[in-house]
């Protein structure tokens, strides 16, 4: 028997594959994406992070999207580093409030070798908390991911953000070689990396194809993809940008999904601003994991309350740890068949799904195998007695 997936993982993207793909007309898109969600998770289990800005404003960079740049007036106050028992309080209330993952946020261009074992200390404790923890504190050499790696950290957090052709419109005080090459030290080092970026920077679809098409070339796929919706602050260069059509940031997601169909695709920055209409949307479209808390790292984050309610309505459930889920091929009794215009199993007469592939489990007689993908319970539609 022929086993294929509908959704491999790629490395070898091209950028008119790409924006063919964000080019599908939305409900193809977004079948495509909820297809590839449930070959991988449960669509219902959202991953909760929160996060902590342990050391604020005064940055160097001059990143345009950015409220903690020095040189821009946003009345964004420059703090020093946080002490390690402050963060690791927050970090009790974020775990009793349901976090499974505390990101711990320094508005740095590099953290200098004197700010290591600081660090190291928060990331020690944090971790022996029973939670998982992520840092995005900039640019990194190899001993200090290494040195990170030893005090538990799990995730680095260091994003592309935008395409490398559009990369310098927006940042003009470091290359995209500088961010592949943190990238490598902290694969090298043995950390998981969470990679993603911003849209509704004013780029154009065929930049937000570069994005996607870059991280999924990556050696490995992220483990975490967070995809921001610009937050415009007052004072830094892009305030004012024209807004971004809601449903081109859900075909983002939806991409990021089929693209990297094992990563967790993070509904990242800009969700106070979002409707809870357009969030489901995100969430169906492949989203599978939050920032949770009042608090993104300076900006506002929807309240909590707003969230369980909005889990709630949804039927979302918090993961409790992050557990990404085996592919089904791995799991027994279960097999991924090639499927090309029908569901294979020969005169039930289903048309067979856009996406050409089967779940076969344990296949009973008279079955189709699920190839109209509905739920269980419903029957499978073909006329059989039910998959
Ligand atoms: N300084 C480190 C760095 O740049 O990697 C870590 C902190 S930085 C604030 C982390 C990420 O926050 C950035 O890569 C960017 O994707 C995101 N970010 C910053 N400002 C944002 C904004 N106004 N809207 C959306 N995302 C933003
Ligand atoms: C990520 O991709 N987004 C988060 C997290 N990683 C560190 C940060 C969003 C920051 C939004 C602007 C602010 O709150 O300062
Ligand atoms: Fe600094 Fe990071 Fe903000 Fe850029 S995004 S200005 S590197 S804190």
């Amino acid at each position: 028997m022929q086993i294929v997936s509908a959704f491999p993982v790629r490395h070898d993207w091209s950028r008119s594959e790409v924006e063919d793909l964000l080019a599908l007309p939305l409900p193809d898109l977004l079948y495509r994406a909820a297809t590839a969600h449930r070959l991988h998770f449960d669509p219902c289990e959202v991953q909760v992070s929160t996060l902590l800005s342990v050391k604020t404003g005064g940055c160097p960079e001059d990143c345009s999207y950015c409220p903690q740049a020095a040189r821009y007036h946003t009345g964004v106050e420059a703090s020093k580093l946080m002490e390690v028992e402050d963060v690791v309080a927050k970090a009790r209330q974020a775990k009793a409030a349901g976090a499974s993952r505390f990101c711990m946020g320094a508005a740095w261009r590099s953290p200098k070798d004197r700010d290591i074992p600081k660090v190291a200390a928060m990331i020690r404790e944090v971790k022996a908390l029973g939670l998982e923890t992520c840092a995005t504190m900039g640019m990194l050499s190899g001993g200090q991911a290494v040195a990170l790696k030893e005090a538990g950290l799990d995730y680095y957090n260091h994003n592309l953000d935008t395409d490398p052709e559009f990369y310098g419109d927006i940042i003009h005080t470091r290359e995209v070689q500088d961010r592949l090459d943190t990238l490598t030290q902290v694969r090298d080092a043995g950390l998981k990396t969470c990679c993603g970026g911003i849209v509704g920077m004013g780029e154009s679809r065929r930049q937000r194809a570069g994005l996607l098409m870059t991280l999924a070339n990556l050696p490995a796929h992220p483990d975490s993809v967070p995809i921001n919706r610009l937050v415009q602050v007052e004072g830094t260069p892009l305030h004012g940008t024209v807004a971004l059509d809601p449903f081109e940031f859900v075909r983002t997601i939806a991409a990021a999904r089929i693209m990297m169909p094992r990563s967790m695709v993070r509904l990242s920055a800009g969700r106070a601003e979002m409707s809870d209409e357009l969030q489901a949307l995100c969430f169906s479209a492949g989203a599978n994991s939050i920032f949770y808390g009042e608090k993104l790292l300076t900006t506002g984050n929807p309240d909590t309350e707003r969230d369980n309610a909005l889990f709630e309505r949804l039927g979302l459930r918090a993961m409790v740890v992050e557990e990404v889920k085996t592919a089904l091929n791995d799991v027994p009794g279960l097999t991924l068949v090639g499927n090309d215009g029908g569901c294979g199993s020969g005169g039930c007469g289903c048309s067979g799904g856009v996406v050409n592939l089967t779940i076969v489990k344990e296949q009973a007689a008279g079955c189709c195998g699920g190839a109209s993908q509905r739920a269980p319970e419903d029957g499978c539609g073909c006329g059989c007695s039910g998959c």
